[in-house]
Formats: structure tokens, C-alpha cells, sequence
């Protein structure tokens, strides 16, 4: 049934409140991982995102707070972020979002027993509350065969939850090939630093030995800001001998995440990384030069983001997804949805959670759809003022798109 102009809003709010989320890009990991899986209140608030910002309020020697334990950290930060301040940041009021979503009272700001209601929950029940929650139908994971606490349970070849999804990241071939050719040969795989025709073909041989055993969706990559393609530089050789020519064979998508300066802060560790502006020559070479490839894209820099969505335009294999880690706050996702929607449509998605602690399925999405939720308003009052009509139903299906369905569709697409 058509909808009329002032119950727009409504209906847009329920399609948005009952759509089952495909998470395109997560660090949590399912049961089989262990504690790679992090979850709970302590690695909630020691989050490299929160570590970055209390370290502003402080000027306590790094090595100090490095050394001291995840319930001292954490202990810390409460104090810092949420107590001698109001915790305004997106990355705080996150965790607000957590505690009242769960059934805790944030008004108590009582640690401790906030510590206790998560040590009286199962894991495994606390994932599918989560997962009820949040209302995710699926993540994907950041699966890294060169992290050896992965590699161990990979190798196992256990059946693992179908709610997580790998996704095969491949950073060190990359951007470390200098060390990561040594593990390959410790492997069993015949390369060499110097990237031969033979080099090539065992890196491919690794990358499909490896989707056997994860099925990944896709296979994934941070680049820095001079990521560059074509290029006589090992990252640039290896993606066009070998990653390209297996992602085609294999029907498996490349997805380049673009403009994570990494360790511009060493003594933040993984706090560390920061952001600079790409060259979206890159991004059109890739596309034009391998047109039966498929790539997802997202990039780091607020700057690169008009660009993108042009590049997009031009070639329907690549699909963007996400306002990724800092580009992850209201305004900034509210900006970019927007001229991304003004200038593709649904086939786009909005937004990936980026969650390293399963809670934060919660509050990511929590935030980002009530942005998504004000940008699709506005679309639909804008054609509807001009005589066009909606059904719920039409609603329903385009809210689908944005939040994994067109994803998929991508996925499906052969060019
Ligand atoms: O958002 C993050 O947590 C970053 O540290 C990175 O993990 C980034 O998302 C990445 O996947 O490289
Ligand atoms: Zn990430």
C-alpha cells in the first residue's frame, strides 16, 4: 500500500528497527577462536579507540600504561574518560549505548558491578544475545593466516558457527613481503624473496590453499595512503600477478581498505595508526584494467570519499562499503551517506561495524542506523514531495539493500 508523506518517517523507522544486518567487516571471532574472541566490559573500555583518547587526558608514560593489567587499564580509562569527564566521544558514548542495551544502568557508574553481570554470562548465550540484540543475521570476520593464534585453529579444519563468515586478510603478502616470504617457505611453498614467475604461482597456490580451508567471502587488504597500482613495488607486483588472477579464478572479491597510515604513534601500539589521503588513479586503473575482477573498496581519508563515489559510478565492479574507523561518527556517516546515496543509489552499503569486542555490534550499529535511518527519510519525503509513491513493502526491500543485501547481490553479479 502507498504510503502517505507523514507516515514515511514511521515506516522507514520500522524497516530500519526489523532488518536482519549482513556485518561486512568485524575483528570478532566465533567460539572456535577462544579468547581471540574478546567480549564484556573490560575490552570494551580498553578499546584502542578509547586508548587513544585517554592518553590525551593523561601524561602517564606509555610504558606505564602498557604494563599495567587489562583490569588496570580499564580501571583507568572508567576513571579518566567517564568520570573526570562526560564521555561525549562516539567511542564512549558507545559504551553507554552497551551498558543500557544489555538491561545495566550507565546512571549507577558502578564498575564493578557492572564487572560482575558479565562474569555470571556464558559466552556462547552471550553471543546470541548480542546477536538478537544488535539484530545481525551475519558477520564477517578479519581471518589472518599469518596471526599463528589463528593459523593453530585454522589448521584444525573444525566446523565453525555459520553467523561468522571468514574473510581472508592478507596484509603481510602485501605489505611485508620482505618477512612473510620467509613463512611461506617455512610452509612448504617454493618462493623467493625476489618475485619470479615461480614466486607468483606459489602465492596463489597459498591463497587458494587457504580458501579451501576458510571459504572466505572475500579476501582483504589495509593499504597506506601511497598505495599505488601499477607500481615496480612489491605490494603493486604481487596484487597483479597473483591476488587479481586468483580472486578472478576464484570468484572471490578483493576488498582494499585505503589510507590507514599505520604506526604514526608507535608508543600507542595499536592506538598508533592514523590517516592520510590516497590516489584514486589506483582505484580506476584496478577497475578498468581488470573488468571481469570484482573489488570492494572503502578509504580512511574524508578527503578521497567524493572520488570514490565517482570511481564507483564509472565501474559497476566496485562495489563501497562502510564509513571505516574514523570516518565511524555520526556526522561524518551522515555526510557520507548522503553523497553516496545522492550519487548511487542503493547499491551501496552504508556501513560495516568494524567490531573488535562483540558488544560493540551493539552500539555500532546502534548509531549508525539511526543516521542511515534520518538520511532515508529525507530521501523518500523528497521524491514523495514531487508525486512519487512508496509502499511499505518498497521500503522494506530498499532498507534490505543497504544493509547487506545488495552485498550479496554484488557477490552474485558475474562480469
Ligand atoms: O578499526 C580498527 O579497529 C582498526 O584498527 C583496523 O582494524 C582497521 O579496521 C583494519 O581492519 O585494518
Ligand atoms: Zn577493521
Amino acid at each position: 500500500m502507498n504510503i502517505r508523506k507523514e507516515d514515511v518517517s514511521k515506516a522507514v523507522k520500522k524497516a530500519i528497527d526489523e532488518v536482519q544486518i549482513i556485518d561486512l567487516h568485524t575483528h570478532i571471532f566465533d567460539l572456535r577462536f577462544k579468547d581471540l574472541l574478546l567480549w564484556g566490559i573490560d575490552d570494551l573500555l580498553t578499546y584502542h579507540y578509547l586508548i587513544a583518547e585517554v592518553m590525551r587526558f593523561s601524561d602517564m608514560p606509555y610504558d606505564e600504561f602498557w604494563k599495567m593489567t587489562k583490569t588496570e587499564q580499564a580501571n583507568f580509562i572508567w576513571k579518566k574518560l567517564f568520570i573526570e569527564n562526560s564521555p561525549v566521544s562516539e567511542a564512549t558514548r558507545g559504551v553507554i549505548t552497551v551498558l543500557k542495551s544489555v538491561g545495566l544502568d550507565p546512571a549507577i557508574r558502578d564498575l564493578e558491578s557492572y564487572r560482575k553481570f558479565f562474569a555470571s554470562k556464558k559466552v556462547s548465550e552471550y553471543v546470541d544475545l548480542v546477536f538478537k540484540i544488535a539484530k545481525i543475521k551475519y558477520v564477517i570476520m578479519t581471518n589472518d593466516p599469518f596471526v599463528e593464534d589463528e593459523r593453530k585453529i585454522w589448521i584444525k579444519n573444525e566446523k565453525g558457527d555459520a553467523r561468522f563468515k571468514s574473510a581472508l586478510r592478507i596484509d603481510p603478502l602485501l605489505v611485508k613481503w620482505s618477512s612473510s616470504y620467509l613463512k611461506l617457505k617455512e610452509w612448504g611453498y617454493n618462493v623467493e624473496e625476489k618475485l619470479t614467475e615461480k614466486t607468483f604461482s606459489e602465492i596463489k597456490r597459498f591463497l587458494s590453499e587457504w580458501m579451501d580451508r576458510m571459504n572466505p567471502v572475500y579476501m582483504a587488504a589495509s593499504l597506506p595512503p601511497e598505495f599505488k597500482v601499477p607500481a615496480d613495488t612489491e605490494t603493486a607486483l604481487i596484487i597483479e600477478n597473483a591476488i587479481i588472477p586468483v580472486s578472478y579464478e576464484r570468484n572471490v572479491p578483493f576488498a582494499m581498505m585505503i589510507g590507514a597510515k599505520r604506526l604514526s604513534n608507535p608508543q600507542l601500539k595499536l592506538a598508533g595508526d592514523s590517516v592520510g589521503k590516497a590516489d584514486i588513479n589506483t582505484i580506476e586503473y584496478m577497475a578498468r584494467m581488470y573488468p571481469h575482477n570484482k573489488f570492494l573498496l572503502t578509504m580512511l581519508s574524508k578527503e578521497n570519499q567524493h572520488e570514490l563515489v565517482v570511481a564507483a559510478r564509472k565501474f559497476r565492479n566496485i562495489h563501497v562499503f562502510g564509513c571505516w574507523w574514523f570516518l565511524n561518527n555520526p556526522s561524518i556517516v551522515d555526510e557520507i551517506t548522503r553523497e553516496r546515496m545522492e550519487m548511487l543509489g542503493l547499491s551501496f552499503t552504508p556501513q560495516h561495524s568494524d567490531a573488535r569486542v562483540l558488544d560493540q555490534l551493539i552500539y555500532k550499529w546502534d548509531h549508525s542506523k539511526k543516521v542511515i535511518e534520518k538520511v532515508l527519510m529525507d530521501k523518500y519525503s523528497d521524491i514523495l514531495e514531487d508525486g512519487w509513491t512508496v509502499t511499505d513493502d518498497e521500503i522494506k526491500r530498499d532498507v534490505e539493500k543497504l544493509f547487506g543485501g545488495e552485498f550479496e547481490e554484488f557477490l552474485k553479479r558475474k562480469f
